[in-house]
Formats: C-alpha cells, structure tokens, sequence
C-alpha cells in the first residue's frame, strides 16, 4: 500500500483529489476523516496542512504527495519532485504601494520586505544583487505596506486582484510555481511498483487533457 499526503484543505485540495479520481481511484472522503484507503488500488490517502506535506514526504511517514512548488523548494526539498501536474500555478511576486516610484529591482537596496518566502527571496535578492531586510510572516502579507512594517511585500499572485485591492502593483515575478508530485527517494520495490502505476495513469489523464 503506497500513502499519499495531500492538501486537506485549501487550493490544492480539489484538484489533487479530481485528478486520483480521474486516475480511475476510488474512495470515500469525509471532511472529518485525516486519512482514507481507495476501495479499488492500493493506495491510502493522508489529508495535511500543505506545508507539511515536504517534510512527511522526506522523511517516510507519507511515501508520496502533492504540493506546490513554492513551498518544496522554500524548504529545499525539489529533490522529491517527480512529475509536474500542472494545476495550482501561481506566481511568487515583489509588489510595492501603486503610488511608488519604481525603475528597477535595484530599488529595494535597503528596503524592509515582508514575505512568508524568506528562502526564495533571499536567493532571487543574491541573484540580482540587492541587500534588503526579509520580514518573515505568516500571513497577511499584503497588509504589511498599509501598517507600515515594510516598504514592500513579496507574495504569491494569481489572478492580482489581492494586490490591486490593497494598492499594491507587482513589480517583479520571483518564482514560477505549479503543483508538483513528490515521492520518498528510498521507496521499497513494491511500492515503487505502485507508484509508476499511478504514474502512468497520470500521464495517460494529463496527455487526455491536451
Ligand atoms: O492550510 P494550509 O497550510 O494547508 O494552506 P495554505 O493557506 O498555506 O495554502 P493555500 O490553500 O492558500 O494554497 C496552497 C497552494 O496553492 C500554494 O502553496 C500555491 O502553490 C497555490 N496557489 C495558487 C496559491 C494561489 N494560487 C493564490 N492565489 N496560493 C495562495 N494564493 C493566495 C495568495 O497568498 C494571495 O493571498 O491568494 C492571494 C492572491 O490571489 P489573487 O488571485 O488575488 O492574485
Ligand atoms: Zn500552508
């Protein structure tokens, strides 16, 4: 039997559990339940916070899982991934006040940046060349300009609207992101077994949908 963690709930929840359904997998979920076993492979799911989901991955308890990219390789575990899925994309971006002026990344030299991405900041900031202050927080990121505790924000965006109505305009795209699947790197053979099943299943789904 192979464990598959995904989102329990959240924006990559819908989709990661249509595409096991579309795979011909079947099981029951209840909003209650933090784990459930398909009737028809052998597969059992884990429900988690997505944040978590890296972490169960590498160190065994799930032996594979799915989960954006930004949160993979902001806890620098990319090595796990094995297959994009294409779904959830997004962008991790700067945004300042609309009212700023604003030329180039250069411009934040000295800044205060609020992010809950400090990893994938820092990196892009070495990139460029630009040494900034990284305000890690949790959440609310978008609010931290209008409170005054940093000067801009670096945040994920999709369709832009969160950053229009907080006055804020994207300025610079840092990190490109979809949902990935990743797996444990010393899977047993027979789970192995299973899981290039289930691969082949998604990418009979993925090139279905083309
Ligand atoms: O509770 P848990 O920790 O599991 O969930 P979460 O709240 O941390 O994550 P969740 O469900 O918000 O997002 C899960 C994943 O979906 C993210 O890690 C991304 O890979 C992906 N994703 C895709 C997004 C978005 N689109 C997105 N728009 N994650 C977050 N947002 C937020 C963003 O933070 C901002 O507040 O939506 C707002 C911006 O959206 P727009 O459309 O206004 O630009
Ligand atoms: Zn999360």
């Amino acid at each position: 039997m192979l464990r598959l963690a995904i989102q329990k709930s959240g924006r990559l929840s819908e989709d990661s559990l249509k595409l096991i359904r579309e795979c011909g997998i079947s099981f029951i979920t209840s909003s209650l339940k933090l784990k459930t076993e398909s009737t028809n492979f052998p597969l059992e799911i884990l429900y988690l916070r997505d944040d978590d989901i890296p972490g169960y991955v590498a160190d065994g308890v799930a032996d594979i899982g799915i989960v954006g990219q930004n949160v993979l390789v902001e806890e620098g575990k990319q090595a796990l991934t094995v297959e994009k899925l294409g779904f959830s994309k997004c962008r991790l971006s700067l945004a300042v006040p609309k009212s700023d002026q604003y030329e180039s990344v250069q411009d934040l030299n000295g800044k205060n940046i609020a992010t809950s991405y400090p990893n994938l900041l820092q990196a892009y900031l070495n990139e460029q060349g630009v040494e900034a202050h990284i305000h890690t927080i949790s959440g609310s990121v978008e609010i931290a300009p209008s409170i005054g505790l940093a000067e801009a924000i670096c945040d994920i965006v999709s369709s832009g609207s969160t950053l229009i109505s907080n006055g804020l305009k994207e300025v610079e795209r840092v990190f490109k992101s979809e949902a990935v699947l990743i797996a444990n790197d010393t899977l047993s053979e027979e789970k192995r077994r299973i899981l290039d099943k289930l691969l082949f299943r998604i990418q009979a789904v993925q090139r279905a949908q083309k």
